[in-house]
């Protein structure tokens, strides 16, 4: 039986994915990587097919929600118990992935995601670089999301936005039909609950970037706050089944 899939996506990530890959194997050589590769101009289909990852290589670049929907078919198909999702530039550290899994495999939960905000330990970077703390602007951003989504749903949410995220075949199951193609955090986790997907936050720590550049700038910053609210307030009258 297949357990465990890591979904990285990956838009021009050449110099970071060959090492997010080898974390992952170092920390999880029992499970199996995937690299969605949205339509990368620079190699990155290569590096990760190098490091050992399966690699997905999508026509064209058509953006973050319809590369993991890409991968959460796949895992669907292939019957993953387990499914982890992380960034394909070295932000988010292997190190923490057992802890990710581990409210999964116990049956307590059906998605854990990963928050910056909770926990007050700083955890030494295993990784060899060095954590880093979401921007002042971003970090106003994120908490107006966590205010709005914990309002629409009736329960504190600290991280609406963060991709390091783990979930069973329940969760990944209702993902494989339902996400939202463009910026999909804030909508997939209001859908998710609606469904009735049981969610945990636990803390995480962020690391920097190991090579490339945020896909995110100051205007597609403002398009993403414009398209995420719209979104998500479109989401809460849709009817969900899981
Ligand atoms: N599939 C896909 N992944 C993307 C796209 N844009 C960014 N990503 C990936 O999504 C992850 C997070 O993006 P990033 O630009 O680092 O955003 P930030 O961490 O919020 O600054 C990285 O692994 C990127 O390679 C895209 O258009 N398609
Ligand atoms: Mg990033």
């Amino acid at each position: 039986m297949n357990k465990v899939l890591i979904i990285i996506p990956a838009y021009n990530e050449k110099k970071s994915i060959g090492g997010v890959v080898m974390g992952v194997k170092n920390t999880l050589p029992e499970a199996d990587i995937l690299v969605v590769n949205d339509g990368s101009t620079d190699g990155t289909s290569g590096e990760a097919r190098q490091a050992g990852a399966m690699v997905l290589d999508l026509p064209c670049n058509m953006g973050l929600g319809v590369a993991l929907q890409s991968g959460f078919i796949f895992a669907h198909k292939r019957d993953y118990r387990f499914v982890v999702r992380m960034d394909g530039d070295g932000q988010h550290r292997p190190s923490e992935l057992k802890a990710l899994l581990a409210p999964i495999e116990r049956g307590d939960s059906d998605m854990v995601v990963g928050s910056r905000f909770l926990g007050k330990d700083v955890i030494p970077s295993a990784e060899g670089h060095t954590e880093c703390r979401p921007t002042a602007a971003r970090r106003a951003g994120i908490r107006f999301f966590s205010a709005f989504l914990s309002l629409l749903l009736g329960k504190t949410i600290t991280d609406p936005t963060y991709g390091f995220q783990a979930m069973n075949r329940k969760a990944v199951s209702f993902f494989a039909r339902e996400y939202p193609p463009d910026y999909p955090e804030l909508e997939a986790r209001l859908l998710a609950q609606k469904a009735g997907l049981n969610i945990t936050e636990i803390p995480s720590r962020m690391l920097q970037r190991t090579g490339g550049v945020s896909s995110i700038d100051f205007f597609n910053s403002i398009y993403i706050v414009i398209e995420a609210l719209t979104s998500t307030i479109v989401g809460m009258f849709r009817k969900v089944e899981n």
